[in-house]
């Protein structure tokens, strides 16, 4: 077995965390109560150390200073307020992947606001509909700019938050580095976009290679996983020892109802999950990653130590059912009636569909930039009107994944007996399949649709709908 604490593939020891150092651990303490939560993020190059011991630090690019950015947490229904300070050498911007919010909001540039310069200044300004996890990026050169480090966890906390020991949350990324530590400065290089995208050699949790995790047990514990990668996928198995158990309780921060986790959870670029893992006192639980079936790897260990009076005998036999945001439901005589939208996805390495002016195509349109000029003669994919249900027929005729992610809105995957799937906002198109979305628009604007590998992205997977009031 593999772990991460050398590059993906050599053999290595271990890293222990002692408690006082796990990342982003928040004790059963609860946020203050606040309507308007400000803060600045500024975008800069930092030097961090990422790689193995023996390696220099990585020169990244981090929302002040850090790697990840900070993880902003807020409340249900509260505004967050966010001066974004540009101090790259190109302009930027930033998306805030998951959240309803106005258009103008979004943070696409070309479509929803210009870039922001470098040294420029924008202010984010909106209210969070939802409670769950999410996170955000710039939408400018992502494929850079998130691959340089980029990125950062944004947790929405319900009303009353649940009980529990830690809620925790761990965002994944990974790094393409050599073995002094330097980062590989070929984003977005022509191999990479018409096959798997930039997948790295080091996985990252919190930005650490640390895979060993320390708690005292037994424990309940949310564990919110963010896939914050430029395209690898995630394939997680967990082994737990007999007292122990995962359940799934939100995907792409939308609550469902809790199941217990018996398979692996696939988890692609873009998306996220919550789990909800009670842990034995001297219990553990191990995390693999099967997504590459030659090089799977520890991707981490939980164990409990010690023995504390917790939460969680109390609450084992309990389930954690989160109330529903307030997501307006697609009706089921609207969807009958529901406009097709078909949505054909062509290209890259192994199609004859690869063309100069982008190497993916959307129903036989690339759209590679952000910049305005390219946008004035691309049509949107699809126009609608706001309370519209549509139904999206995507259709991956490619050989490669793509996690379609659209924003602005959630979806629900339209399942072979009609029933409708959960809440998303990213969803996993495997090769050559076909797949029906139910969605329903909302809010009036011109939103994104495109694949979260962000080298496929860059080449022309991506594309537009419009919503008119
Ligand atoms: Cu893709």
């Amino acid at each position: 077995m593999t772990t991460r604490r050398n590059f993906i593939g050599q053999s290595v020891g271990l890293t222990v965390a002692s408690l006082g150092s796990l990342p982003s651990t928040t004790l059963l303490a609860a946020p203050p109560v606040s309507d308007v939560m400000t803060l600045t993020l500024t975008a800069s190059p930092s030097a961090i150390q990422v790689g193995p011991d023996g390696t220099q630090p990585t020169q990244l690019w981090c929302f002040n200073g850090q790697f990840p950015g900070p993880e902003i947490r807020l409340r249900q229904g509260d505004r967050l307020r966010v001066r974004f300070v540009n101090q790259l050498p190109q302009p930027s911007s930033i998306h805030w992947h998951g959240i309803r919010l106005p258009n103008h909001m979004d943070g696409v540039p070309g479509l929803t606001q210009d870039p922001v310069p470098p040294g420029g200044e924008f202010i984010y300004e909106f209210d969070c509909p939802d409670a769950g996890t999410f996170w955000y990026h710039p939408h400018f050169n992502s494929a850079e700019q998130l691959g340089r480090g980029l990125i950062g966890a944004l947790v929405v906390e319900e009303q009353t938050p649940p009980a529990l020991d830690h809620d925790l949350t761990w965002v994944l990324s990974d790094m393409r580095i050599d073995p002094q530590g330097r980062l590989n400065e070929s984003f977005s290089n022509r191999h990479d976009q018409a096959h798997a995208g930039r997948i790295g050699n080091v996985v990252l949790i919190n930005g650490s290679i640390t895979d060993r995790f320390m708690l005292p047990g037994p424990s309940r514990i949310r564990l919110r996983l963010i896939a914050a990668t430029n395209a690898r996928l995630f394939e997680l198995k967990f082994k737990g020892t007999k007292d122990s158990s995962v359940q799934l309780i939100a995907i792409d921060g939308h609550p469902i109802t809790p199941k217990p986790v018996t398979e692996a959870i696939g988890l692609a670029p873009g998306q996220r999950v919550d789990l909800l893992i009670d842990l034995d006192a001297s219990g553990s639980l191990l995390i693999e990653d099967h997504a590459y079936p030659r090089n799977v790897y520890k991707l981490a260990e939980i164990t409990g130590v010690g023995t504390q009076q917790s939460h969680s005998k109390a609450f084992k036999t309990t389930n954690l059912q989160l109330a529903d945001n307030p997501v307006p439901p697609v009706a089921r005589a609207a969807l009958r009636q529901a406009r097709s939208v078909p949505l054909v996805i062509t290209g890259g390495a192994m199609s004859r569909a690869t063309r100069a002016d982008g190497i993916w195509q959307i129903n036989g349109h690339a759209m590679t930039d952000h910049r305005r000029e390219d946008l004035h003669h691309m049509k949107p994919n699809f126009k609608l009107k706001v309370g519209e249900v549509v139904q999206l027929q995507l259709d991956n005729q490619t050989a490669w994944f793509h996690p379609m992610h659209l924003h602005g809105v959630v979806f629900q995957q339209v399942m072979a007996d009609q029933s409708l799937g959960p809440y998303r906002d990213t969803i996993l198109l495997s090769p050559g399949q076909k797949m029906t979305l139910a969605m329903r628009a909302d809010s009036p604007g011109l939103w994104m649709i495109h694949c979260h590998v962000l080298e496929h992205q860059h080449s022309g997977l991506m594309g537009y709908f419009s919503v008119e009031s």
